[in-house]
């Protein structure tokens, strides 16, 4: 049985091992893990989610209001801000993950939308600021105070269709881990959007300059700052698994997936050797709206030797994968062409 891929124990920070990111939809137990601290412990019976700040009335919401309201479903490939720092150089602070932050699920839960229009946000709301329920230490230490997990989402992406109050994932009951009893999903968004067990929705007028929205989740350059938002044109490979030795003579088909917070996948190329010579590869059908779309390749026939293999997506919006990230000081959004080495042998 294949297990998450531990990167810290306490609080829990844990990849997804290849073999689950080989099917579409990655299984609960194997989606990664990103939490900045101690799982919270909130009981369904107990829960409230309290809705306020610039709006006509505040309400209070209890689970069971939210499960009585229209359940909408979507399909979501989330990936954290700092999946593949580890192929960052000089390497950021920071979770050092590799290339398991990322999964793919499908959430079922309430329209914000359809929570923003009970409470009548004012004209004048920029921003929705979701809290969650768990706090600790800040990382940079230069306060003795600890911190809620916070952030803002714009207005429009809080009102979009498709963001949501999720109750549940992959047709049961959210796990602890995954931010029970309710969570955000933000389609098309890194991981920090989606605040895991959300218990205060709050509508303001001002930007909001809270800790994981100023301090953390930007990406800090030599030129400035500037905020993580959508997820940047993507691609893995999946197929073959870099464990496995391959067999000369033969041709090999490469999987693997594509995605982009900016719009749907227009196409993947693939490179066999170091050179710079690239084939297209065939695209299927994307699993989700919000979900990664897959694509394989043939190679030609398999010398035997030392292969690389590397694939790069493109996206409808024109951004293509780079060979090299831009460097930044906390080591958010690697979205780099990252070549895979493997053995080739006559057997
Ligand atoms: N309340 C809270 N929400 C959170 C976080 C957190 O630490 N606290 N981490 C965020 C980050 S950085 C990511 S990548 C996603 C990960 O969601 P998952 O653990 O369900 O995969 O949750 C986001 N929501
Ligand atoms: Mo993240």
């Amino acid at each position: 049985m294949p297990t998450r891929q531990v990167v810290k124990i306490n609080p829990l920070n844990a990849e997804s091992p290849l073999e689950a990111l080989q099917a579409p939809v990655t299984s609960t137990a194997l989606h990664y893990v990103r939490t900045n601290f101690p799982i919270p412990s909130i009981a369904r019976a107990q829960y409230a989610l309290s809705v306020t700040g610039a709006v006509a009335e505040s309400r209070s919401l209890a689970y069971d209001a939210l499960r009585h309201m229209p359940q909408h479903e979507v399909t979501v490939t989330m990936e954290c801000a700092g999946n593949d720092r580890l192929g960052l150089y000089p390497l950021p602070a920071g979770e050092p993950w590799r290339s398991g932050a990322v999964s793919t699920a499908t959430w079922r839960g309430v329209r914000l939308r359809d929570v923003l229009d009970m409470v009548q946000p004012h004209d004048d709301a920029l921003e929705v600021v979701a809290s969650g329920a768990d706090r600790g230490p800040r990382e940079d230490a230069d306060s003795p105070h600890d911190v809620t997990f916070e952030r803002a989402l714009p207005i429009a992406a809080a009102r979009h269709d498709d963001t949501l109050l999720a109750l549940e994932m992959n047709g049961e009951t959210l796990l602890p881990e995954h931010g029970a009893p309710v969570r955000l999903v933000v389609p098309g968004w890194y991981g920090m959007a989606n605040v895991k067990w959300v218990t205060q929705l709050r509508a303001v007028t001002e930007p909001f300059t809270g800790y994981f929205q100023r301090k953390r989740y930007v990406y800090r350059e030599h030129t400035g700052e500037r905020a993580v938002t959508r997820t940047l044109v993507k691609s893995m490979i999946v197929s073959p698994a870099t464990d496995v030795t391959l067999k000369a003579g033969a041709r090999c088909v490469v999987k693997g997936w594509a995605w982009s917070g900016h719009g749907d996948v227009a196409r993947v190329d693939v490179a066999v050797g170091g050179g710079d010579e690239w084939h297209a590869a065939e695209l299927d059908k994307p699993v989700g709206e919000y979900a990664w779309t897959p694509w394989s390749f043939e190679t030609p026939t398999l010398q035997p030797g030392r292969l690389v293999l590397r694939s790069r997506a493109t996206d409808t919006a024109g951004f293509t994968q780079p060979d090299v990230a831009e460097w930044n000081a906390l080591g958010y959004g690697n979205n780099a062409v990252r070549p895979l080495v493997f053995n080739v042998q006559l057997t």
